[in-house]
């Protein structure tokens, strides 16, 4: 069967990024430290990420820190749009830095200088027509939350969130459509630093620091709403679909498990605005109580999100039997013979893709924004200059080529994709720039030397004729 490879009118085709990663200018205008301009790069870097096992100061003799740097998409951002425009560009996702509005999370009143530095950039994508699509919170929390208030189990960060909030969608309102909370919010599932700001992740603090970001997610698309009813906010949940390595039904109960608490648990408060009954139970029989304040439940429930958002990079195989296992940065699982993987070890599956969409939009019936998706490689630039990721371009059509089978065959309601890193920036998980999401290539090594200088990778004006031509 010839499937029909159109997009819906209006689909937003873009690119993600996040502050932390590409900014740099990490104490310029104002800004206060976050969890990631502390954080160390490196082999160790995502083991430490994930428990918060570092110095929480700059220590120069013993660590570098990349996102220091980063690509210096702060100078550098009028070049950067321009080039993303060349590409058509219908969104692009960018998060702003928590610590250039409030310093230290609790400060008196905004910082300025933070606030001007954002208009500007949205005020230059929007010169190109190009809808930004903003982040509030991308791993990146003001330091001073981790040290003074113990990270997000503390309540108090609650209303230090909602004041922020309350201050980016004063001032970008009018500008700014769509929106997200908190990035990949069911890592806190596991407690990862980069999530939660937490140094001590422990179940009950885990449930209860998500609790507090789904009551800062309502406040927050509350107050969207009243400002303006036309924003669209949405949640945002690394997502890998699921199998099972044989077909013993006990695989399939330890699927069945592993799936709704990885997978449903947040898009479930998030979306459908509740509890689920199987997180009440998983609570009582491991101990978990939850403070819940007066008001809350009822707040989760009216104030859901209208658009789901997702990270796709992988599937998931799980397994009763010991397996070699596979990689990636929060899901792991044991290797599926079926699939290949990337230089990293993430197991390449498109397929994989059109199920993720089938799945979220059967329970959920909302419309989803697929917000991260893409291949991390090490790009070769060759003698004249050339980049030529053929690799990339193969990973990034065959996820294409499975959306509009999503769109087109599952009747799936698709409204964005923005592949990560859609020029190259530091990775999350090694702090290093030699894995590479881009369709622009930034000249700068692992070590941080190079002129930061951009050029277009050979997928640049594939993706481009993609956008001309509406996934065509
Ligand atoms: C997601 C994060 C991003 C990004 C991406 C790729 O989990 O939201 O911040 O970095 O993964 O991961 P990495 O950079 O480790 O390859």
């Amino acid at each position: 069967m010839t499937v029909k490879t159109t997009f819906p009118k209006g689909f937003l085709w873009g690119g993600a990024t996040a502050a932390n990663q590409c900014e740099g200018a990490y104490d310029v205008d104002g800004k206060g430290l976050t969890i990631a301009d502390v954080s160390p790069g490196g082999k160790e870097r995502l083991g430490l990420l994930m428990s918060g096992e570092f110095p929480l100061e700059i220590d120069r003799d013993n660590y570098t820190y990349p996102n220091h740097k980063g690509i210096d998409f702060y100078n550098r951002y009028k070049e950067d749009i321009a080039m993303f425009a060349e590409m058509g560009f219908k969104t692009f996702r960018m998060s702003i830095s928590w610590a250039r509005i409030f310093p230290n999370g609790d400060d008196a009143e905004p910082n300025e200088a933070g606030l001007r530095h954002y208009e500007n950039v949205i005020d230059e994508l929007l010169k190109y027509g190009i809808e930004p699509t903003i982040t509030m919170s991308h791993y990146e929390t003001p330091l001073n939350l981790v040290k003074e208030y113990g990270g997000w189990k503390n309540r108090e960060l609650i209303a230090l969130f909602e004041r922020y909030a309350k201050v980016i969608l004063e001032r970008f309102h009018t500008k700014v459509k769509y929106w997200m909370t908190f990035n990949e919010i069911n890592t806190g599932v596991f407690g990862s630093f980069f999530s939660t700001a937490m140094r001590e992740a422990v179940p009950q603090d885990n449930f209860q620091a998500l609790h507090n970001q789904f009551v800062a997610s309502s406040l927050a698309t509350k107050m969207a709403h009243e400002l303006n009813p036309n924003i669209m906010m949405g949640c945002m949940s690394i997502y890998a679909t699921m199998y099972t390595m044989d077909s013993n039904p006990l695989t399939a109960i330890k699927r069945e498990e592993e799936n709704r608490l990885l997978n449903y648990y947040c898009n479930d408060l998030q979306v459908r605005g509740e509890y689920p009954s199987y997180a009440l139970k998983y609570f009582k029989k491991n101990g978990i109580e939850i403070e819940i304040a007066e008001g809350e439940l009822a707040l989760i429930k009216e104030h859901t999100v209208d658009y789901l958002s997702f990270s796709y990079y992988m599937s998931s195989t799980v397994s009763t039997e010991v397996g070699e296992e596979a990689r990636g940065n929060f899901f792991g699982g044991t290797k599926n013979p079926f699939l290949k993987a990337s230089e990293w070890g993430w197991e390449i599956d498109p397929v994989g893709l059109r199920i993720a969409l089938c799945d979220l939009y059967g329970r959920y019936g909302v419309p989803l924004y697929i917000s991260e998706n893409g291949l991390g490689a090490s790009d070769n630039v060759e003698k004249d200059g050339s980049i030529n990721d053929d690799y990339r371009i193969d990973y990034l059509k065959l996820h294409i080529e499975e959306m509009a089978k999503a769109i087109n065959i599952d009747g799936v309601d698709l409204m964005a994709y923005t592949p990560w890193g859609c020029i190259d920036l530091v990775s999350a998980s090694t702090g290093e720039m030699s894995k590479r999401y881009g369709f622009i290539y930034v000249d700068l090594d692992d070590e941080g030397h190079g002129t930061m200088k951009r050029s277009k990778k050979k997928s640049f004006n594939w993706y481009k004729e993609v956008i001309t031509n509406n996934g065509l």
